[in-house]
């Protein structure tokens, strides 16, 4: 065990003062060691939060299986609670901090009582980079410090650069369970009464319990965006809910692409991409989250701020993501997926047949007869991004990576494009925040409405979405050489309710035109959505789409897009005096060019 602690004095200073509010057992500084990990992963499954996979099929890799009120990100429960309540925007809960600060330390009071608190020093991005940024976690979970060690660089390193730059995001974690009078622990100790809570002005996140994903690892969602988009504001620079992918062409040209996508539009296997078309090569910098700003070149550079994937496990198989899949070999904690009776594990969406008898995630027998699935939808994987074979070797380049294209998505079934371009950054700014998803069940409102999602960052904005879309904006200002922005949709349907585009490694054609338009080798033709490709320039060799099917993939519907352009007014008018003009003017022109 580190008996380390630190020469940091604000760092120390505020341990003890974390320590004296929660009361914990004991205190451990973690160093990211293999041994640590160890010695937490037989911890946790002693406690009966962890099972050990197969050591065979699945080597050093564990199944933890929540408490079933504690399954995804709690987006009702999630503040931003800047001093001003407009700075927070009509899209984000708001608390007076002062007010917030005392809810908080009431629930925090005691919370960690009979457990140990961890004290997790962290770098979100490499170590040492001029685009990274610092932080520490203390968590009363070890199931968290053992997945932190997978998505961030946490341990010795990122306290030594603590130490030397004096600077850190102070994130607080407790599940919120203390254990008292000598209390036993459950497998998922967490708390129906839940907080996480981001203070931007003052970079501090607190969050209360939950031990789930972006509530619990505090470096990703609270951290990298919600924190770090009011960083970004105050210091020119951006911090996006994107994957970002190397592609290189067969002539060895090497592009960088970003891609914004809501939830549930393939985003991990869109950065994990196996090319269809011959000799083109996609590699992985990062599936989540890209943190971007002006390199001493001019240019728009970008890190990945994480160290792995967390990603959705259900509809991943060797035919949407062979990649991820082979980056799932080993060392993986699983949660919420099922369990088979050799050890291993499975969810909806594998290959092949399903294992005739498994353990479901609630911990209850499952066969394929069950009417009841057997990993939950929002059931995940934690691994290091190194593991994944597609991965670049610039990954983890201090400097970033030069991005040429930024790509907008959502799930559309009607009037949006396979793919166009913006037909310039305002242009490209308002496609980012008009971006929209079509209901597909009745879970989610009346089916076929839009859900907006702009930036895909709804959710994670850590303030005021009007006052993001103008630092968008203002981006050009900077003089800093900005990459061209376009929409794609690879979920429109035809009349008969058929995908009209085959998807998946087939994308890499729309990636292909993307280049094409970039190097300015082809023509495109103006449609009054923006910029689309003559059907000679989308390369469609081996695939089987008529004139018709082309013609209804890019079909652009003047009437409905009339409709669409009156909700996007609606939807504008939440933002009131706030909304940038420019978002206005962008709108009077998309009528325009439709009438
Ligand atoms: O991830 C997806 N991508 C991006 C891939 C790089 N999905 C899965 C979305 C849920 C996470 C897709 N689903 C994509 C896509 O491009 N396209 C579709 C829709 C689709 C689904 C199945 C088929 C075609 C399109 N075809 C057959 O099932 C044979
Ligand atoms: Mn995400």
């Amino acid at each position: 065990m580190s008996m380390r602690t630190t020469t940091n004095q604000k760092l120390l200073a505020w341990v003890q003062e974390v320590a004296e509010l929660t009361k914990p057992d004991s205190i451990e500084w973690c160093d990211g060691s293999d041994q640590e990990f160890d010695r937490l992963t037989k911890l946790l499954i002693t406690n009966g939060t962890l099972i050990r996979l197969n050591e065979q099929k699945r080597p050093n890799s564990f199944l933890a299986r929540s408490n079933p009120s504690d399954v995804a990100r709690a987006e009702d429960r999630t503040f931003i609670c800047s001093e001003r309540e407009i700075d927070s925007g009509p899209t984000n809960n708001w608390v007076d901090p002062t007010e917030m600060k005392s809810t908080l330390t009431g629930l925090f009071e005691g919370s960690m009582r009979g457990r140990t608190m961890y004290v997790i020093p962290f770098s979100m991005g490499p170590l040492g980079s001029e685009l990274s940024q610092l932080g520490v976690e203390i968590t009363d979970s070890a199931y968290v410090v053992v997945n932190m060690k997978s998505m961030t660089r946490m341990g010795e390193q990122a306290l030594a650069e603590i130490e030397k730059e004096d600077k850190f995001v102070k994130a607080l974690h407790s599940v919120g369970s203390p254990l008292l009078n000598g209390e036993v622990d459950v497998p998922w100790p967490c708390n129906d009464t839940k907080y996480i809570v981001q203070f931007p002005e003052s970079r501090e996140i607190w969050s209360f319990g939950s031990g789930y994903g972006g509530n619990s690892l505090l470096g990703k969602k609270c951290y990298a965006l919600r924190i770090a988009s009011a960083i970004g504001r105050d210091e020119g620079w951006l911090a996006e809910h994107m994957l970002i992918l190397k592609l290189t062409s067969p002539e060895n040209t090497v592009h960088h692409i970003t891609a914004a996508f809501p939830s549930a539009c393939g985003k991990t296997n869109l950065a994990m991409l196996v090319p269809t078309l011959p000799n083109w090569k996609v590699e992985t910098i990062g599936d989540d989250i890209a943190w971007m700003r002006a390199g001493k070149d001019g240019k728009l550079r970008a890190i990945n701020p994480e160290a792995g994937f967390f990603g959705v496990a259900p509809g991943t198989s060797y035919a949407t993501n062979p990649m991820a899949m082979d980056a799932l070999k080993k060392n993986v904690i699983f949660t919420n997926v099922a369990l088979t009776d050799d050890g291993d594990i499975w969810w909806e969406g594998m290959d092949g047949e399903p294992p005739r008898h498994a353990i479901d995630w609630l911990g209850n027998d499952w066969t394929p007869e069950s009417k009841t699935k057997a990993a939950h939808p929002n059931s995940r994987f934690t691994v290091a991004a190194k593991q994944a074979p597609c991965i670049a070797d610039t990954w983890e380049d201090p400097e970033g990576v030069v991005i040429d294209a930024i790509l907008f998505g959502g799930r559309r079934a009607t009037n949006v494009p396979l793919v166009f371009e913006s037909f310039n950054w305002q242009h490209g700014v308002f496609l980012g925040a008009t971006v929209a998803s079509e209901t597909t069940a009745a879970a989610e409102g009346a089916v076929g409405e839009l859900r907006r999602d702009p930036f895909a960052m709804l959710p994670f904005c850590g303030y005021n979405m009007a006052h993001y879309w103008n630092h968008w904006l203002k981006m050009p200002l900077s003089g800093v050489q900005l990459p061209r922005i376009y929409q794609v949709n690879w979920f429109r349907k035809g009349k008969k309710g058929e995908f009209l585009w085959p998807g998946f490694g087939d994308n890499s054609r729309v990636l292909a035109w993307i280049i094409k338009r970039l190097d300015g080798s082809v023509e495109a033709d103006t449609t009054p959505l923006g910029r689309i490709p003559k059907k000679s320039d989308l390369d469609l060799t081996g695939l089987e789409i008529s004139d018709e099917q082309f013609k209804e993939l890019f079909e652009v519907d003047k009437s409905s897009w009339l409709v669409e352009a009156d909700l996007t007014a609606d939807y504008f008018a939440q933002f009131g005096k706030e909304l940038p003009t420019q978002m206005e003017t962008e709108l009077t022109e998309l009528r325009a060019r439709l009438t």
